[in-house]
Protein backbone atom coordinates (compact mmCIF):
# COMPACT_ATOMS: atom_id res chain seq x y z
CA UNK A 1 0.00 0.00 0.00
CA UNK A 2 1.15 3.09 -0.83
CA UNK A 3 1.13 6.23 1.58
CA UNK A 4 -1.08 7.79 -0.23
CA UNK A 5 -3.34 4.61 -0.04
CA UNK A 6 -2.47 4.63 3.46
CA UNK A 7 -3.32 8.03 4.25
CA UNK A 8 -6.67 8.19 1.84
CA UNK A 9 -7.68 4.52 4.17
CA UNK A 10 -7.23 6.67 7.11
CA UNK A 11 -9.42 9.26 6.06
CA UNK A 12 -11.78 6.87 4.88
CA UNK A 13 -11.27 5.10 8.70
CA UNK A 14 -12.13 8.67 10.19
CA UNK A 15 -14.96 9.63 8.13
CA UNK A 16 -16.35 6.24 9.12
CA UNK A 17 -16.64 2.99 7.25
CA UNK A 18 -20.45 3.43 7.36
CA UNK A 19 -20.79 6.89 6.30
CA UNK A 20 -18.30 6.47 3.36
CA UNK A 21 -19.99 3.72 2.13
CA UNK A 22 -23.70 5.45 2.10
CA UNK A 23 -21.21 8.61 0.58
CA UNK A 24 -20.15 5.86 -1.95
CA UNK A 25 -23.38 5.23 -3.17
CA UNK A 26 -25.19 8.56 -2.88
CA UNK A 27 -22.24 10.23 -5.51
CA UNK A 28 -22.14 6.87 -7.32
CA UNK A 29 -18.48 6.06 -6.41
CA UNK A 30 -19.11 2.42 -6.88
CA UNK A 31 -16.76 1.18 -8.71
CA UNK A 32 -18.36 -0.94 -12.11
CA UNK A 33 -16.62 -4.06 -11.33
CA UNK A 34 -17.97 -4.44 -7.63
CA UNK A 35 -21.42 -5.61 -9.06
CA UNK A 36 -22.92 -2.84 -6.97
CA UNK A 37 -22.08 -4.07 -3.73
CA UNK A 38 -20.18 -2.10 -1.51
CA UNK A 39 -17.73 -3.87 0.16
CA UNK A 40 -14.93 -3.69 0.94
CA UNK A 41 -11.65 -2.63 0.29
CA UNK A 42 -11.95 -1.42 -3.45
CA UNK A 43 -15.11 0.81 -3.12
CA UNK A 44 -13.80 2.55 0.10
CA UNK A 45 -10.43 3.23 -1.57
CA UNK A 46 -12.58 4.48 -4.93
CA UNK A 47 -14.55 6.71 -2.70
CA UNK A 48 -11.85 8.11 -0.34
CA UNK A 49 -10.21 8.97 -3.38
CA UNK A 50 -12.63 10.56 -5.09
CA UNK A 51 -13.74 12.79 -1.89
CA UNK A 52 -10.05 13.84 -0.64
CA UNK A 53 -9.04 14.17 -4.45
CA UNK A 54 -5.48 14.98 -5.09
CA UNK A 55 -2.68 14.96 -7.78
CA UNK A 56 0.18 12.55 -8.60
CA UNK A 57 3.74 13.64 -7.41
CA UNK A 58 5.49 15.15 -10.03
CA UNK A 59 9.36 15.17 -10.75
CA UNK A 60 12.73 17.06 -11.10
CA UNK A 61 14.51 15.79 -14.24
CA UNK A 62 17.55 14.80 -12.01
CA UNK A 63 14.94 12.23 -10.74
CA UNK A 64 14.16 10.22 -14.45
CA UNK A 65 14.80 6.82 -13.87
CA UNK A 66 15.84 3.94 -17.00
CA UNK A 67 12.01 3.18 -18.58
CA UNK A 68 10.86 -0.45 -18.41
CA UNK A 69 9.21 -1.19 -21.34
CA UNK A 70 6.63 -4.24 -20.35
CA UNK A 71 5.24 -6.37 -22.90
CA UNK A 72 6.37 -6.82 -27.19
CA UNK A 73 5.41 -4.28 -29.74
CA UNK A 74 1.60 -5.30 -30.84
CA UNK A 75 1.93 -8.15 -33.45
CA UNK A 76 -1.61 -7.10 -35.17
CA UNK A 77 -0.42 -6.84 -39.34
CA UNK A 78 -2.59 -3.48 -39.04
CA UNK A 79 -0.23 -2.03 -35.95
CA UNK A 80 2.97 -3.02 -38.43
CA UNK A 81 1.51 -1.23 -41.61
CA UNK A 82 1.04 1.75 -39.66
CA UNK A 83 4.56 1.59 -37.93
CA UNK A 84 6.37 1.44 -41.54
CA UNK A 85 4.50 4.39 -42.28
CA UNK A 86 5.64 6.24 -39.80
CA UNK A 87 2.29 6.67 -38.12
CA UNK A 88 1.44 8.79 -40.69
CA UNK A 89 -2.30 7.45 -40.98
CA UNK A 90 -2.53 6.92 -37.21
CA UNK A 91 -5.79 8.57 -35.67
CA UNK A 92 -7.81 8.89 -32.49
CA UNK A 93 -11.66 8.19 -33.34
CA UNK A 94 -14.01 9.51 -30.78
CA UNK A 95 -17.74 8.61 -30.56
CA UNK A 96 -20.51 7.82 -27.76
CA UNK A 97 -21.98 10.57 -26.31
CA UNK A 98 -20.59 13.36 -27.70
CA UNK A 99 -22.03 15.75 -29.68
CA UNK A 100 -19.26 16.24 -32.44
CA UNK A 101 -17.95 12.64 -33.12
CA UNK A 102 -14.91 12.15 -35.21
CA UNK A 103 -11.32 11.58 -35.45
CA UNK A 104 -8.20 13.20 -34.78
CA UNK A 105 -4.57 12.93 -36.65
CA UNK A 106 -1.52 12.69 -34.51
CA UNK A 107 -0.45 15.72 -36.11
CA UNK A 108 -3.64 17.26 -34.94
CA UNK A 109 -3.36 16.21 -31.86
CA UNK A 110 0.49 17.62 -31.46
CA UNK A 111 -1.33 21.19 -32.83
CA UNK A 112 -3.09 21.29 -29.53
CA UNK A 113 -2.19 22.95 -26.13
CA UNK A 114 0.44 20.80 -24.87
CA UNK A 115 0.98 19.46 -21.34
CA UNK A 116 4.95 18.10 -19.98
CA UNK A 117 5.20 16.25 -16.63
CA UNK A 118 7.48 13.99 -15.24
CA UNK A 119 5.38 11.21 -12.99
CA UNK A 120 5.66 8.12 -12.16
CA UNK A 121 4.68 4.31 -13.91
CA UNK A 122 4.37 2.03 -11.47
CA UNK A 123 3.23 -1.42 -12.18
CA UNK A 124 1.12 -3.86 -10.03
CA UNK A 125 3.95 -6.49 -10.48
CA UNK A 126 6.52 -4.63 -8.19
CA UNK A 127 8.75 -2.28 -11.19
CA UNK A 128 7.76 1.05 -11.68
CA UNK A 129 10.06 4.11 -13.42
CA UNK A 130 10.17 7.97 -13.66
CA UNK A 131 9.97 9.46 -16.99
CA UNK A 132 9.37 12.75 -18.72
CA UNK A 133 5.25 12.53 -20.53
CA UNK A 134 4.07 15.06 -23.11
CA UNK A 135 0.59 15.23 -24.47
CA UNK A 136 -2.35 16.71 -24.70
CA UNK A 137 -4.71 17.33 -22.10
CA UNK A 138 -7.93 14.61 -22.27
CA UNK A 139 -9.83 17.32 -21.14
CA UNK A 140 -9.29 19.16 -24.27
CA UNK A 141 -10.27 16.72 -26.23
CA UNK A 142 -13.27 15.99 -24.71
CA UNK A 143 -14.18 19.70 -25.07
CA UNK A 144 -13.48 19.67 -28.34
CA UNK A 145 -15.83 17.06 -28.95
CA UNK A 146 -18.34 18.20 -26.87
CA UNK A 147 -19.31 15.82 -23.70
CA UNK A 148 -22.87 15.15 -23.60
CA UNK A 149 -25.03 15.65 -20.22
CA UNK A 150 -25.06 12.53 -18.95
CA UNK A 151 -21.94 10.68 -20.25
CA UNK A 152 -20.14 9.14 -17.12
CA UNK A 153 -17.18 7.37 -18.59
CA UNK A 154 -14.72 7.32 -20.87
CA UNK A 155 -13.04 3.87 -22.16
CA UNK A 156 -10.77 3.72 -24.52
CA UNK A 157 -9.43 1.16 -26.73
CA UNK A 158 -5.96 -0.03 -28.89
CA UNK A 159 -4.91 -1.28 -31.76
CA UNK A 160 -4.59 -4.85 -29.20
CA UNK A 161 -8.10 -5.10 -28.88
CA UNK A 162 -8.11 -6.69 -25.91
CA UNK A 163 -6.90 -4.23 -24.28
CA UNK A 164 -9.34 -1.89 -23.33
CA UNK A 165 -9.96 0.38 -20.03
CA UNK A 166 -12.28 3.13 -18.95
CA UNK A 167 -12.24 5.65 -16.55
CA UNK A 168 -14.90 8.30 -14.76
CA UNK A 169 -14.96 11.91 -15.56
CA UNK A 170 -13.20 12.86 -12.83
CA UNK A 171 -10.42 10.92 -13.90
CA UNK A 172 -10.54 12.02 -17.71
CA UNK A 173 -10.96 15.64 -16.57
CA UNK A 174 -8.05 15.60 -14.44
CA UNK A 175 -5.30 18.24 -15.66
CA UNK A 176 -2.76 15.17 -15.36
CA UNK A 177 -4.63 13.03 -17.88
CA UNK A 178 -2.80 13.06 -21.13
CA UNK A 179 -3.46 11.32 -24.14
CA UNK A 180 0.57 11.28 -24.51
CA UNK A 181 2.55 11.56 -27.76
CA UNK A 182 5.94 12.04 -26.34
CA UNK A 183 8.54 10.76 -23.81
CA UNK A 184 12.09 11.88 -22.04
CA UNK A 185 12.35 14.33 -24.72
CA UNK A 186 11.43 12.18 -28.10
CA UNK A 187 8.89 10.44 -30.17
CA UNK A 188 6.73 7.90 -27.75
CA UNK A 189 8.51 4.55 -28.35
CA UNK A 190 6.87 1.86 -29.29
CA UNK A 191 7.65 -0.04 -26.48
CA UNK A 192 5.58 2.50 -24.20
CA UNK A 193 3.17 2.34 -26.78
CA UNK A 194 3.37 4.80 -29.04
CA UNK A 195 2.27 6.42 -31.29
CA UNK A 196 -0.66 7.04 -28.57
CA UNK A 197 -0.96 6.62 -24.94
CA UNK A 198 -3.56 7.29 -22.40
CA UNK A 199 -1.42 8.35 -18.93
CA UNK A 200 -3.14 8.43 -16.39
CA UNK A 201 -0.71 8.45 -13.51
CA UNK A 202 -2.67 8.48 -10.60
CA UNK A 203 -3.49 5.16 -10.81
CA UNK A 204 -1.26 1.91 -11.57
CA UNK A 205 0.73 0.83 -14.96
CA UNK A 206 -1.80 -1.24 -16.55
CA UNK A 207 -4.95 1.60 -16.85
CA UNK A 208 -2.32 3.12 -19.09
CA UNK A 209 -3.19 1.79 -22.32
CA UNK A 210 -0.47 1.97 -25.28
CA UNK A 211 -1.14 2.13 -28.90
CA UNK A 212 -4.78 4.23 -28.11
CA UNK A 213 -7.10 4.07 -31.02
CA UNK A 214 -10.16 5.53 -29.65
CA UNK A 215 -12.21 6.98 -27.16
CA UNK A 216 -16.24 6.36 -26.51
CA UNK A 217 -18.23 8.37 -24.17
CA UNK A 218 -20.66 6.13 -22.36
CA UNK A 219 -23.22 6.36 -19.38
CA UNK A 220 -23.37 2.46 -19.26
CA UNK A 221 -19.91 0.22 -18.95
CA UNK A 222 -22.60 -2.99 -19.15
CA UNK A 223 -21.95 -2.66 -22.62
CA UNK A 224 -18.29 -2.78 -23.51
CA UNK A 225 -16.61 -6.64 -22.96
CA UNK A 226 -17.79 -8.01 -19.58
CA UNK A 227 -19.33 -5.09 -18.35
CA UNK A 228 -16.94 -4.97 -15.59
CA UNK A 229 -15.53 -1.37 -17.23
CA UNK A 230 -12.20 -2.81 -18.16
CA UNK A 231 -10.22 -6.02 -19.62
CA UNK A 232 -8.16 -6.10 -16.37
CA UNK A 233 -11.44 -6.94 -13.99
CA UNK A 234 -11.30 -9.70 -16.42
CA UNK A 235 -8.40 -11.07 -15.66
CA UNK A 236 -8.38 -9.80 -11.89
CA UNK A 237 -6.99 -6.78 -11.32
CA UNK A 238 -9.33 -3.80 -9.85
CA UNK A 239 -11.22 -1.47 -12.10
CA UNK A 240 -9.74 1.38 -10.16
CA UNK A 241 -6.21 1.10 -9.44
CA UNK A 242 -5.50 4.79 -7.46
CA UNK A 243 -1.96 5.20 -5.82
N1 LIG B 1 -2.14 -1.91 -25.22
C1 LIG B 1 -1.52 -2.27 -24.08
N2 LIG B 1 -1.44 -1.37 -23.08
C2 LIG B 1 -0.82 -1.72 -21.92
C3 LIG B 1 -0.30 -3.01 -21.72
C4 LIG B 1 -0.38 -3.92 -22.80
O1 LIG B 1 0.08 -5.07 -22.75
N3 LIG B 1 -1.00 -3.52 -23.98
N4 LIG B 1 0.28 -3.35 -20.50
C5 LIG B 1 -0.12 -2.52 -19.35
C6 LIG B 1 0.65 -2.78 -18.14
S1 LIG B 1 0.23 -4.15 -17.22
C7 LIG B 1 1.60 -1.89 -17.68
S2 LIG B 1 2.35 -2.08 -16.17
C8 LIG B 1 2.04 -0.75 -18.50
C9 LIG B 1 3.50 -0.85 -18.81
O2 LIG B 1 3.97 0.30 -19.45
P1 LIG B 1 5.45 0.39 -20.01
O3 LIG B 1 5.67 -0.68 -21.03
O4 LIG B 1 5.59 1.77 -20.58
O5 LIG B 1 6.37 0.17 -18.86
O6 LIG B 1 1.30 -0.65 -19.72
C10 LIG B 1 -0.05 -1.04 -19.67
N5 LIG B 1 -0.69 -0.78 -20.94
MO1 LIG C 1 1.41 -4.01 -15.27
Amino acid sequence: MSTRRKWMAAGAGLIGAGVAARLAQQYGLVPPDQGGLYGPGTTLTYAAHRLLTSDAREFDKSQITTPFANGRPPREEAFKIHQAAGFADWRLEVRGMVERPGSFALAELKSYPSRTQITHLACEEGWSFIAEWVGVPLAHILQRVGVLPGAKYVVYHSIQPRRWDSIDMDEAMHSQTLVTYGMNGGDLPVGHGGPLRMRVPRQLGYKNIKFLTGLTLTNDLSKFGKGLGSSSPEAGYAWYAGI
